[in-house]
């Protein structure tokens, strides 16, 4: 199944992005969303930032666990962010909307906007720039931003055993930070409400599955 209307820069898929604070449900989200969508026929391709190619994968994970006396600088941060979308841009989401499917990606550039931008403080008009040059030009058809305070998304994470024992240089960095990130993706959100859809956080699984459904009904009738 093809689309015609839709797609960035003219391809025929569609590129769907879940943002958010840490905890606040996206990957759950991602893949009922998923799931909703491939009921309905569609071909669909879940991957997430950082990540999603072997590159990628590698990337995140000295972005999100290095260690040791040699700390990453801000802007290395950035730009091994900005490597890993790059790669995963060309090799996975390109090909993927160019053959008619439809892309869910677990974060994508507005995180480098909230994280790298108005967290770390690095000029929000050079993120942008590079932004633009490491997504090759494909920008997200629509983006559900998951809001919840950052204090409950830690609350729910660090009931997650598997991950507990792991040290992550990001999650790590304070609340501050964390209020700066949930801060910055407002602020996207405000700039771009046609494609940065704001859904209610809190609350059981399946109310906000529902909610996330409805958006996309509402922007992609014909889908
Ligand atoms: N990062 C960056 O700095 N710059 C960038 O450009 C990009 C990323 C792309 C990636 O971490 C890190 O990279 C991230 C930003 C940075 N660091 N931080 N912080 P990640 O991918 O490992 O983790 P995450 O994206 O921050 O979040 P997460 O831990 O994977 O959470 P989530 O995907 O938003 O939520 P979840 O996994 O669906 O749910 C979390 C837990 O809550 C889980 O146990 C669920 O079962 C539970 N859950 C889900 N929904 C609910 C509801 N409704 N109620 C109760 N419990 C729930």
């Amino acid at each position: 199944m093809t689309f015609n209307n839709v797609g960035s820069r003219g391809g025929r898929g569609l590129f769907i992005t879940f943002e958010g604070p840490e905890g606040s449900g996206k990957t759950t989200q991602l893949q009922l969303l998923k799931k909703y969508l491939e009921g309905r026929g569609h071909r669909c391709v879940a991957t997430r930032e950082p990540g999603g190619t072997a590159l990628g994968e590698r990337l995140r994970e000295v972005i999100k666990h290095h260690d040791g006396e040699e700390t990453i600088a801000d802007e290395a941060e950035l730009l091994l962010i900005a490597a890993g979308r790059a790669q995963h841009v060309r090799k996975l989401i390109e090909p993927s909307l160019e053959a008619g499917k439809i892309v869910l990606c677990d974060r994508f550039y507005d995180s480098t906007t909230a994280y790298q931008g108005y967290a770390r403080g690095i000029d929000i008009n050079f993120v942008s720039r590079l932004n633009e040059y490491a997504s090759c030009g494909f920008k997200p058809d629509i983006t559900f931003l998951l809001d919840l305070v950052p204090e409950e998304g830690f609350e729910r994470t660090s009931r997650r055993i598997e991950t507990l024992l792991l040290n992550d240089r990001i999650e790590s960095a304070g609340i501050d930070f964390h209020l700066a990130v949930y801060d910055g993706f407002h602020k996207i959100a405000a700039r771009e409400p046609e494609r940065v859809k704001i859904v209610p956080a809190d609350g059981p699984v399946e109310l906000i599955s529902q909610r996330v459904r409805e958006l996309f009904d509402n922007a992609f009738p014909e889908i």
